[in-house]
């Protein structure tokens, strides 16, 4: 397998942490990962403003954590004190030439941050960054159960003959053994779905959850439908969240799911699970005009899992002791 090199390093680590673009060479417990494209559609521009949103995010750590030593009360202690050896692997980003190389490479990467028994935090990119990253799976050992979080349904089998593109990443999941089920929250609006795709998603057993059924009632409901104590892997993709708190995405929708309702929802997910991977896409960095409010929303949904993962009760934390 031809590896990815050389993987960019980038201005700035996220959270400042130590940099290793070489694979080989480090041993981490928590490892990050931006991925800037994902299989291009013909009628999107590329490189995508989405391509910007690993350098982004990682600019605005100050904004969403300036000192880990710091006490969060989000993590309920602080992040230094409970976070093991860590690793920001730069970025990864397609030439333009061959997608099948590109995308094998990735998930020969993860597999290895998998084997070696590390979280993988994986910063896009565009949704489709997730296909070659869920391909990977298998290296977890154990079946995986899928939450994702998005406005739009993502259940497309392809999109002018383009099959891993940003559009289809639950359904190219599903069709893998190693994803046991998956729980879908915060549809709305044109949630990207045709009838047959809404259709093939509650036949393959996907749940499905509204943003307003959400606002109506509460996470409980959600958290029934992820088996406890089973892997999971979070796919999150910035416009599920109300584009009042996360407004830089391509699609801003209207009656999207609150960091209120996220936050506990990721806290009792990574207490009960281990959250073997998550990623956070769609961000537009071009129109986060508002104080990078957007990154920082993603920089604060990253440190949640990360302390509800590996602080006090968290199944990470667990599985190690
Ligand atoms: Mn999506």
């Amino acid at each position: 397998m031809k590896d990815l090199q050389p993987t960019i390093r980038p201005d700035r680590a996220f959270l400042d942490w130590p940099v290793a673009t070489d694979a080989a060479g480090w041993n981490a417990e928590v490892a990050l990962l931006g991925i800037r494209h994902s299989e291009p559609y013909a009628h999107d521009p590329f490189p995508n403003d989405q391509a910007m949103a690993p350098a982004a995010i990682r600019a605005m750590s100050a904004s969403f954590c300036y000192d880990t030593a710091h006490w969060d009360f989000d993590v309920g202690g602080d992040l230094a004190s409970c976070l093991p050896a860590h690793v920001d692997m730069g970025d990864v980003a397609f030439d333009g030439g061959d997608y099948d190389a590109y995308a094998a490479a990735i998930t020969a990467r993860i597999r290895r941050v998998w084997r070696q028994g590390a979280q993988l935090i994986v910063l896009g990119g565009d949704h489709g960054v997730t296909i070659p990253v869920v391909d990977a799976l298998d290296a977890i050992g154990e079946p995986v159960h899928i939450l994702h979080v998005d406005a739009h349904l993502d259940w497309r089998e392809d999109v002018g003959g383009v099959r891993r593109g940003y559009s289809s990443p639950l359904q190219w999941a599903s069709k893998l053994p190693a994803v046991s089920g998956m729980t879908q929250i915060g549809l709305r609006g044109i949630g990207s779905a045709r009838q047959r795709e809404v259709k093939a998603a509650r036949a393959y057993g996907s749940r499905l959850f509204s943003a307003e059924q959400i606002h109506a009632d509460g996470i409980g409901p959600v958290l029934a439908t992820i088996p406890e104590g089973r892997a999971v892997y979070l796919t999150i993709d910035a416009d599920g969240l109300d584009p009042t708190e996360m407004p830089a995405v391509m699609a801003p929708t209207p009656g999207g799911i609150y960091f209120r309702q996220l936050a506990p929802l990721l806290r009792t997910v990574a207490r009960r699970n281990r959250i073997v991977g998550m990623d956070i896409v769609e961000i537009a960095p071009s129109y986060d005009f508002v104080n990078g409010l957007t990154c920082v929303g993603a920089g604060r949904i990253i440190l949640n899992v990360l302390g509800a993962s590996w602080g006090e009760g968290g199944a990470w934390r667990r599985a190690r002791n």
